[in-house]
């Protein structure tokens, strides 16, 4: 072969192979909705079909469009955050968990969900020393709170999957609190905004209206 001949076989092999890495590098940052299938058991646990878990929601379904969605952390932190969907979801370790969601009303849902840890959420925000209280603040006007030491210690997390889908929209899209042992009044769908205060008696919207606000689902 000629020199000539043999610099362009180089030239074309090295454009081929940089095609090939480009083709098969995953495209982070950025999220599709696909609608995925739904699990109907975890490591031999039977889950109960999203089609059978009740959806509840004091103003209806809540449509949120990701495009132009923002979550805050703000109160007392020393770094306000204001985060896309794609941060959270991208940028924080996810966790699954299998836990039963269990409304005052009667009924109960065994789910999978993913998520990420709400502390991990506020702690890039700095959380101020006295902070005890953590309150959600939802799309629909809703409201509740948790403390601040049950959320570290339970690893709560924010879910975004609810066996293995996208968290449908009547389920609370993008994100929804699963406050496992708390009844669903403490699980707020369509979440906001996180806000961090020393008020460990804020009322959320069923708090207010004579629930408990620890809310702890008494196992007999
Ligand atoms: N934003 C918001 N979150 C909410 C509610 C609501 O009305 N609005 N209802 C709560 C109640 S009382 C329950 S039992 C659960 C029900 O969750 P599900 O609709 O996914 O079954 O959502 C909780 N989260
Ligand atoms: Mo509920």
């Amino acid at each position: 072969m000629k020199k000539t001949q043999i610099a362009i076989f180089v030239v074309i092999s090295i454009i081929a192979i940089l095609a090939l890495i480009s083709l098969s590098k995953p495209k982070a940052n950025v999220s599709q909705s696909l609608p995925g299938i739904e699990v109907d058991n975890f490591k031999g646990e039977k889950l109960t079909p999203i089609s059978e878990t009740p959806a509840l929601g004091i103003k209806g379904v809540q449509k949120i469009d990701v495009s132009n969605y923002k979550l805050s952390v703000e109160g007392l932190a020393k770094n306000k955050i204001s985060y896309t969907y794609d941060e959270v979801i991208n940028k924080y370790q996810s966790y699954t968990k299998v836990v039963t969601l269990n409304c005052v009303e009667g009924w109960s849902a065994k789910i999978l969900w993913e998520g990420v840890l709400i502390e991990d959420l506020i702690n890039d925000a700095q959380v101020y020393k006295d902070a005890n209280t953590v309150v959600f603040y939802s799309l629909d006007g809703y409201t509740t709170s948790l403390p601040l030491d049950y959320i570290k210690a339970e690893k709560i997390i924010l879910a975004y999957k609810m066996n293995g889908v996208t968290l449908p929209e009547d389920h609370g899209f993008p994100f929804r609190v699963v406050a496992e042992s708390k009844y669903g009044y403490k699980w707020a769908k369509w979440v906001t905004k996180i806000e961090l205060t020393n008020d460990p008696n804020y009322k959320g919207y069923w708090e207010e209206r004579g629930f408990s606000n620890d809310a702890n689902i008494s196992t007999p």
